[in-house]
């Protein structure tokens, strides 16, 4: 066997990054081709993502992946979920919106109106975010002019192919894909004046979406495949997740913490729905059965605006040891709190929520804010299992939050279960895996694709205390 190599596109909601995937040979490892910044940018209709700056980074880490590995078969692109780009006759009609804006706030009333959360959670099986596709489109006002609707990994690969398509699981976390039948719920979209027709055709993963188009051959250097992945980054995440039973819990820490467990079929029940507990689709028509914890976004944007405050860059680890290094208890806060999802002046809202308790020093603010997300993913893996009815035996943490130790140990022993922490990269190497399993250079199933990862990446353990 020889070692064959991917392009992987990766984005997340702080940073995005392109790779190169090797597999063969018993080894599978990324290289790190470019990483650039992303976030929210202030528009004078809102929050928006710089998707023109986003783009060239993508086609500028193509080029520079194949100029350093000729060999690269394919392209597989994967970003956050729920947002989207509105097209007519192929052109993008506005720059899309960031799932922060506040303006879905009236979205929910009006399809909710339309349509209760019970009746929505039935027919896709979405637990109730603010954020999910179908609110935002409510109130998208270029809506009548759209004739496709992609989300962003949808829209990236349709700039680089020419074929708009909608990859099964992000397209999941739209709200307007049957939980049961895995297609378009047309009847609920145009219900709540949605157009149908802004629907594109369903891909599942694996497929290839189509190849590059001649301008981009000419800039990238070679003439190559867009494979369909995992294209909602959590669902790559939980594909390189080297669960080993169905016992095992996994957290996909980085912006968020997606808390939960793998399942064969939907557990649909009241109480799914009361403790808010979703169905995104995954990688061969599994289920996540998770909950959205906010993760390292508290403690992101809390170094913001300390930084800001200071003028001063702040050393994340040094922060991480001191905080560790607070002795006592620490007061905890409600991670999820509604005040703390839109970007702003994050130290003053939690203080807000923490009262006269609120730590005086940044390390026991920090300190706080790690055991407050702790706790959170706590009850979130103690609600799975109930809910499920499957005993849980141990968590992998994977993401960036694994590198976080204050975060893995807190976590374990808040659980009481072992916490096996890593990769760091999964999201990547789900990317990789899936587009290597497409071009026959990975075992077929996920139980294989996931030894795999087990074998070439050893988590660390965490043991409760
Ligand atoms: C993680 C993630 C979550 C989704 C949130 C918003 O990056 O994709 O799964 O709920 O971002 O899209």
């Amino acid at each position: 066997m020889t070692v064959r190599s991917v392009a992987a596109v990766d984005l997340g909601a702080t940073s995005g990054r392109v790779m190169i995937g090797r597999i063969g040979d018993g080894r599978l490892d990324l290289e790190l081709v470019s990483r650039f910044p992303n976030g929210p940018v202030e528009r004078e209709d809102g929050l928006h993502w710089d998707f023109g700056a986003l783009y060239e980074h993508v086609v500028a880490g193509l080029a520079e992946a194949v100029r350093r590995e000729p060999g690269i078969e394919s392209i597989g692109i994967d970003s956050w979920a729920v947002d989207y780009g509105l097209l007519r006759d192929g052109d993008l009609l506005a720059e899309p919106f960031h799932y922060r804006d506040a303006r879905t706030a009236r979205g929910v009333d009006e399809v909710h109106a339309i349509a209760g959360f019970d009746e929505l959670y039935r027919r896709n099986g979405l637990q109730f975010l603010p954020f999910n596709t179908l609110y935002q489109y409510r109130v998208d006002s270029r809506l009548a002019d759209a004739d496709a609707a992609l989300l962003i990994p949808d829209l990236i690969a349709f700039l680089l192919t020419g074929r708009a398509v909608a990859e099964h699981t992000n397209a999941s976390t739209t709200g307007l894909l049957g939980v049961d039948s895995g297609e378009w719920d047309a009847e609920l979209a145009e219900r709540l004046g949605i157009p149908s027709r802004i629907l594109p055709t369903l891909v599942d993963p694996g497929e290839t979406i189509g190849t590059l188009r001649a301008d981009l051959v000419a800039r990238i250097g070679k003439d190559l495949p867009v494979i369909a992945v995992g294209s909602h980054d959590t669902a790559s995440a939980v594909v390189a997740a080297p669960l080993s039973t169905p016992h095992s819990a996994y957290i996909s820490c980085g912006t968020w913490g997606l808390v939960g467990i793998e399942l064969t079929e939907p557990v649909l029940t009241d109480a799914a729905r009361d403790a808010n507990f979703t169905h995104e689709l995954g990688v061969d028509r599994r289920y996540r059965f998770l909950h959205n914890v906010t993760g390292l976004w508290l403690l992101s944007e809390t170094v913001r605006a300390w930084e800001a405050e200071d003028g001063l860059a702040i050393d994340l680890p040094e922060l991480l040891a001191a905080a560790s290094a607070v002795t006592g208890d620490v007061p905890i806060f409600d991670a999820n709190d509604s005040s703390l999802s839109a970007p702003g002046d994050m130290p003053a809202r939690i203080a807000a929520l923490l009262g006269a308790a609120a730590p005086s020093t940044r390390p026991g603010f920090a300190r706080s804010i790690v055991e407050s997300i702790a706790a959170a993913f706590g009850e979130a893996v103690q609600t799975a299992s109930d809910l499920s009815g499957r005993e849980l035996d141990s968590i992998h943490l994977v993401g960036g939050g694994s590198l976080n130790r204050l975060l893995c140990q807190a976590t374990a022993d808040r659980t009481g279960l072992p916490v096996l922490a890593g990769p760091v990269e999964a999201t990547a190497l789900g990317n990789v895996l899936v587009q290597a399993r497409a071009l026959g250079a990975a075992p077929a199933s996920l139980e294989e694709l996931r030894a795999l990862v087990a074998a070439t990446h050893e988590p660390e353990l965490f043991s409760p205390r």
